[in-house]
């Protein structure tokens, strides 16, 4: 798409269903702001996504910078998180940025203690190791989709279920294989037990499990009903430029980047970086963009801000948006240090607003 199209035009041709489904997301909040919730406990992350939820279509986490994360796959802080996600309308960016080999990313991205691809939408990758951790990625990503579909479409009944929250579940209890006819599935009860799936599944729903989301859209406490749920389908940002001085992505290195991205339409949503890389017709990509910070309020604006002395530089969301092309804005201590978040975030959002609707009415 060229500079000029809007948002909800590109929502129609999006190559990727999340894209789409965020491009829709941004035309009905009037927002193309994501908020890089860098803070460092558990508490202060989940009570700043209330607060700050109408106001972002985005909220970008570093799972490992909060003390306190709670990894419970169901009532955890990922699972919490996915909640608010549905009650704001917000997707959830962990910025992980992947860069080993594919294996590893494979395993860092749906196990561990995290199992990152459970609770957040979006994910990033340093593209660093080559192209094959983006395949790697791609791969794992549609096999946990394959498997989600799979749990929420079978229905087999052994056995009886231990407890019908998960709240009550004792500490033995968590994930295991349960076994019907010699079939290894993933399970949740007593160890030793055998849970069917179909109960698994309403376990899963009743517990407001991010793989199994309950539908919050259409209820009263979301804001935001006029949109659906988010598709299933996980997306991949990949680093192709960053924000910080001296940085080692040259130009070269970002056209390797966009060359991968195309090879992997279905799952790449697009970029973050500092200018849109947009350039053949059939580049549907999204560009979220850090390193944005405003002047304070009343001060002159000239394109960019001071930087934090550790590297990192600042733009303006009217120089990132209007003039380089990107579509979102990612924010964290240009909100975070302000005496109140809430509004300084309304803040970015209708400047952030505004930039990108002068961009579409040049
Ligand atoms: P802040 O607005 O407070 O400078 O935070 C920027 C956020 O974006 C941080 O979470 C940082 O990890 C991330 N980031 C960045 O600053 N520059 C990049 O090029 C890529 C990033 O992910």
């Amino acid at each position: 798409p060229t500079l000029l199209e809007t948002f909800s035009s590109r929502a129609q041709t999006a190559t990727h269903p999340l894209t789409a489904y965020l491009l829709r997301l941004m035309d009905l909040k009037a927002s193309n702001l994501c908020l890089s919730a860098d803070v460092s406990t558990a508490r202060e992350l989940l009570q700043l996504a209330d607060k700050v939820g109408p106001s972002i279509v985005v909220l970008k986490t570093h799972h490992d910078v909060v003390s306190g994360w709670d990894f419970h796959p169901h009532t955890g802080t990922g699972a919490r998180l996915a909640q608010l996600a549905r009650k704001h309308g917000f997707l959830i960016f962990e910025d992980r940025k992947f860069g080993d080999i594919g294996h590893t990313v494979q395993m860092q991205y749906v196990g561990g203690s995290a199992r990152i691809i459970d609770w957040a939408h979006i994910v990033n990758v340093n593209m660093v190791p080559g192209k094959a951790a983006v395949t790697a990625l791609a791969e794992a990503e549609a096999k946990w989709r394959e498997r989600y579909q799979y749990e929420v479409k079978t229905s087999v009944t052994v056995g009886t279920p231990r407890s019908d929250t998960f709240d009550e579940q004792p500490e033995e209890s968590g994930w295991w294989n349960t076994d019907e006819e010699g079939q290894n599935r993933e399970g949740v009860g007593r160890k030793g037990s055998i849970v069917s799936v179909t109960t698994l599944t309403q376990h899963y729903e009743s517990a407001t499990s991010p793989r199994f989301p309950r539908d919050e859209t259409k209820g009263e406490d979301c804001l935001y009903a006029g949109i659906d749920e988010p598709p299933i389908e996980r997306g991949l940002l990949i680093l192709a430029q960053m924000s910080s001085a001296g940085n080692f992505m040259n130009r070269e290195y970002t056209q390797a980047c966009v060359e991968a991205a195309r090879e992997h339409r279905r799952f790449v949503m697009g970029f973050v970086s500092q200018e849109s890389l947009n350039s053949e017709p059939d580049d549907h990509f999204i560009h979220m963009t850090p390193g944005c910070q405003l002047p304070p309020e009343g001060e002159e604006e000239n394109g960019t801000v001071a930087g934090d002395g550790l590297g990192q530089r600042y733009n303006t969301p009217q120089k990132l948006i209007g003039l380089c092309g990107t579509d979102i804005v990612i924010v964290g201590r240009g909100i975070l240090k302000a005496g109140d978040p809430q509004s300084e975030a309304e803040r970015y959002r209708t400047t952030a607003w505004k930039a990108y609707l002068s961009r579409v009415t040049k």
